[in-house]
Formats: C-alpha cells, sequence, structure tokens
C-alpha cells in the first residue's frame, strides 16, 4: 500500500493518549486504502493462511472455514503487511507519537467475529500477555467494515492504564486466553467507553488499558480488524517467560483439539 503522509500532532496525541490510555481516529484510512486493506486481506486467507502453523490461525469451529477467528505475524509472513508496519509507514508514526519514543513491530493480527459463533472477548491488558519491562507498549487497531455495538465492538476502561496490571487467570477462550479475575469492580463500569467504528477507523490502546468486547449478536455481519502491535524500543521482553506460557498455551489447546 502506498502510504500517504498524514499530519500527526504529536504533541495532542500523546497528551490525549496518556490522559485516557486510548485514541481514537475515524477515517484514519480512506476508503481506496479500506478497499487495498481488504483485498490483501482475501488474498493473504487464501494463499498464506494454508501455509500457516496451526498455531498461528484459530477458528471458533475447526471444520468451518467462514468461522476464521484469529491470525497472527501477518507482517512477517507477507510483504504487503509487513509495509504496513515498516519503519516509515503511518502506522509506525502514530505509535511513535503515542508512545513518545521509536518503537518496534511485533505482531500484526486480525481479529474476526463470526455471526454463526458469538464469543465475547474477555476483559484483559495486553501487557499482561507481553511480559514486558517496562510494560509500554501499543496497539493500533483498524476496523476492517464497520463496527456497531451488536457486532461486539471494543470497549476500554479510560484511564485504566494508570492503575497498574490487574490479576488475570484463564478464560477458556479461544485467542484470549486469559481474564482480569476482578473485573467490574466500580471504577470499571463508571469508566467503561464503547467504541463503534466505521471502516478505516482506527482506535489504540495502551498495553496497560483495559479492554473487551462483547460476542457478535448481528445474525449476519462479520465482525473483522487488524490490530498492529508495537513495542516501545525501550522495553525488555522476557522472553523465556512468553515462550514457555505459548508452549503450555499451545499443548492445552490441541489436546483439547481447538487447534
Ligand atoms: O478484536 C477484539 O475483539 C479484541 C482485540 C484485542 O484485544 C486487542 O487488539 O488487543
Amino acid at each position: 500500500m502506498d502510504t500517504p503522509q498524514i499530519s500527526l500532532d504529536s504533541e495532542k496525541l500523546a497528551h490525549d493518549f496518556n490522559a485516557a490510555g486510548y485514541i481514537s481516529i475515524p477515517d484514519f484510512f480512506n476508503s481506496d486504502e479500506v478497499a487495498q486493506l481488504n483485498e490483501n486481506r482475501e488474498r493473504f486467507i487464501r494463499d498464506v493462511v494454508p501455509t500457516m502453523s496451526k498455531k498461528e490461525v484459530y477458528y471458533d469451529d475447526k471444520s468451518d472455514g467462514s468461522t476464521l477467528k484469529q491470525l497472527q505475524n501477518m507482517d512477517s509472513l507477507d510483504a504487503y503487511f509487513g509495509k504496513l508496519m515498516a519503519p516509515d509507514s503511518k502506522l509506525t508514526a502514530l505509535a511513535e507519537a503515542c508512545l513518545g519514543e521509536k518503537v518496534v513491530p511485533k505482531n500484526l493480527q486480525y481479529f474476526n467475529k463470526s455471526p454463526k459463533v458469538s464469543t465475547p472477548t474477555p476483559p484483559h491488558q495486553d501487557g499482561y500477555y507481553f511480559h514486558l519491562s517496562p510494560n509500554h507498549a501499543i496497539t493500533l487497531w483498524i476496523a476492517l467494515e464497520d463496527v456497531a455495538p451488536e457486532q461486539g465492538c471494543l470497549n476500554y476502561v479510560e484511564g485504566s492504564h494508570q492503575f497498574g496490571t490487574r490479576a488475570h487467570g484463564d478464560s477458556e477462550t479461544l485467542g484470549f486466553s486469559q481474564s482480569i479475575l476482578d473485573f467490574g469492580i466500580p471504577n470499571d463500569l463508571k469508566n467503561a467507553r464503547k467504541i463503534p467504528c466505521k471502516a478505516g477507523h482506527l482506535i489504540a490502546h495502551h498495553s496497560r488499558t483495559i479492554h473487551w468486547a462483547d460476542g457478535n449478536v448481528s445474525g449476519n455481519k462479520t465482525r473483522q480488524a487488524l490490530g498492529a502491535v508495537f513495542f516501545a524500543e525501550s522495553c525488555r521482553e522476557d522472553t523465556r517467560a512468553k515462550a514457555a506460557y505459548q508452549a503450555h498455551l499451545d499443548a492445552k489447546l490441541a489436546a483439547a483439539g481447538k487447534i
């Protein structure tokens, strides 16, 4: 994709992101760019997914390809998606403006909620999975189509990034294995913000920001998005702890017949 320069008011972005723990930018991608993203998403699912490890491809129902739910590492598997997170891309510029330093691209994910199987995304903080010190990273979530509340739009707890990482436990949800154990305390409910999106809308959250999504109860619509994860350059990743958790999870999912 050509990556036309957008003018980023870095100071304002950093201010808003630091205050709320998230930002919301409608029309970050215009309709031509959204069309290109979706053409490439279709090509990737047709040509690349069949070559991927089953650990990187989740279906709600393994026997039904139309329930494709999540993909990992699209940036490292495909030149088009790699370019989206390249150092000169507008996603990288946005991530750097929000985090206030250089960033390292980590993972481009695809998230869908099929209308056939409605699985909520449990409340969580991405940093719990990332094993970072300091916990300073960002996920840019890009709507590939209009996402209304009944399709399972994202919800944030505004300001939650200021209060550290909460205790998480097994959620038994494929793709989102961990959930905040005491979610629903008054502060969570008071500061909850629902973010419906139009196609091309970008929302971005800090790795300490609590977020979740309801299931897709639209009856007939998908809910497709990309999630681009960048770590701040100053972070150190505990790769051993991360690999150990991933191996444990992969074995558990395989034993349960989910992957
Ligand atoms: O798309 C979803 O339902 C959840 C996405 C998410 O948790 C994330 O991007 O960090």
